[in-house]
């Protein structure tokens, strides 16, 4: 078969009268192709600018396609014509060795080019396209929220200040769009959107942006058990549709290896209550108490204790944001959950949300803002308010899980991480 390959040069090896090119094409960019031109087979200018190409070289390669099961993805091109469309007159930056991070982070522009990172934006585009799948398969409405936005959702601690025009008014960047899709859900009945979300986290750690991709719902009539039971549902469906597709199933194989761990995962998941997680942390010898936050170390221990993902829920009710509502049962705790993964922590955070407007205006006050900035959400309130839950899972940290990459900012090609003076 007559193919005409198009894209850019990986690698050269020049055996005398045989030159292999390996070549990243538009149409599988994941596999390379190995193009083989043989000089007694191709006219002299093809055969020099076989010799000519340079790494990263754009060109475009004619010939005929055959089975090679030794060629990566068991195809290779015979090239009979070679087209230089660039030639670049300068080496490749990156050159052949491995860098550190910091060198990649400066030629990021270039880097995403890498194999390896190639591999992951096929892996999460994949991810965001199973996940969407779920909820179209669902029947959620898919909605887009504002990004500018003058109301903190998640504590003002990492609010990113933005300058409105010539105004002094408060604006920040988004930390979620949560209060947008409690008003919206009770528009639409059940809504989701993707939108990147912002968090100005002063701590640089391996799994921490500051701006990263939110994947949020929020259903109408929903309880605390119908969230966490969509979650599980969702997350394990995207897992297993990844597994299960044909690129992407090796991509992750290659990436991670094992894949045994994501193989087993079903419903339901564990429930460990947080008082639970306590008596556990308190046995393994953490010095916590009942009250306080936990932290990574806390969710490492707990997921390898469990050994798989789980939800830890009913938090004490100060360490969770306003909106989360009381439990019936005992007010000390509230009817929130995240979902906690190995390698990673938490990847999910979720409620059902607080309906009673004096109980929300209290604890919008105890955490230091004003209610009237509120007015239009505790409004969500006062007109045909119905119990409702959602929950804002992180696909950066859910992709981190899936690859079990070591650092977030290899989930997306251009990272943006705190404290880091330059960026592209
Ligand atoms: O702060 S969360 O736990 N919850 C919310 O924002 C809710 N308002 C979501 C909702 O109910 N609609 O963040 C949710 C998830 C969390 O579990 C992480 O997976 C991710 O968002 N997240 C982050 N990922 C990367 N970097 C940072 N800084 C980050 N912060 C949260």
């Amino acid at each position: 078969m007559t193919y005409v390959a198009k894209g850019w040069l990986i690698k050269k090896r020049e055996h005398g009268k045989i030159i292999f090119l390996d070549m990243r094409t538009i149409d599988q960019p994941w596999i390379p192709l190995q193009v083989v031109i043989k000089k007694q087979e191709v006219d002299e200018i093809t055969w020099e600018n076989a010799k000519k190409l340079r790494q990263e070289a754009s060109f475009i390669a004619e010939g005929e396609l055959i089975q090679n099961p030794r060629a990566p993805g068991g195809r290779e091109l015979r090239g009979k014509q070679i087209i230089i469309v660039h030639n670049p007159e300068e080496p490749w930056p990156l050159g052949k060795k491995s860098h550190p991070p910091e060198v990649l982070m400066k030629y990021r522009h270039l880097s995403v080019r890498g194999q390896k990172f190639i591999k992951i934006w096929i892996v999460r585009e994949k991810l965001i396209h199973y996940l969407r799948e779920w909820f179209e398969k669902n029947h959620w409405h898919e909605v887009s929220p504002p990004i500018f936005v003058m109301t903190a959702c998640e504590g003002g601690a990492t609010l990113f200040r933005v300058k409105w025009f010539e105004e002094k008014i408060p604006v920040y960047l988004t930390q979620s769009a949560q209060l947008y899709l409690e008003a919206l859900c009770f528009a639409l009945g059940r809504v989701w959107c993707l939108a990147p979300s912002f968090r100005a986290e002063k701590s640089r750690t391996r799994r921490h942006l500051a701006e990263y991709w939110h994947l949020e719902a929020e259903a109408a009539f929903f309880n605390f058990e119908d969230n966490l039971r969509v979650q599980e549902e969702l997350v394990i469906y995207a897992i297993k549709k990844l597994l299960n597709d044909d690129v992407t199933g090796e991509l992750i194989k290659e990436i991670r290896g094992n894949v045994d761990d994501l193989d087993e995962i079903k419903a339901p998941l564990p429930r460990v209550t947080y008082t639970e997680a306590m008596e556990i942390l308190q046995r393994k010898n953490f010095k916590i108490k009942w009250g306080d936050d936990l932290g990574a170390d806390e969710e490492k221990a707990l997921s390898e204790e469990i050994g798989t993902a789980f939800f830890l829920t009913h938090f004490p009710t100060e360490i969770k944001s306003f909106y989360v509502k009381l439990d019936p049962n005992d007010p000390r705790v509230c009817l929130a959950a995240d979902l906690i993964v190995p390698h990673v922590g938490e990847i999910i955070g979720g409620s059902e949300r607080e309906t009673d407007v004096n109980e929300l205006i209290k604890r919008i006050k105890a955490q230091g803002f004003d209610p009237t900035n509120y007015e239009w959400y505790l409004d969500l309130r006062r007109f045909g308010s119905v119990p409702h839950s959602g929950f804002g899972l992180g696909i950066d940290r859910f992709l981190m899980y899936i690859l079990k990459l070591e650092h977030i900012r290899d989930t997306l090609p251009f990272p943006r991480l705190a404290r880091v003076k330059y960026f592209i």
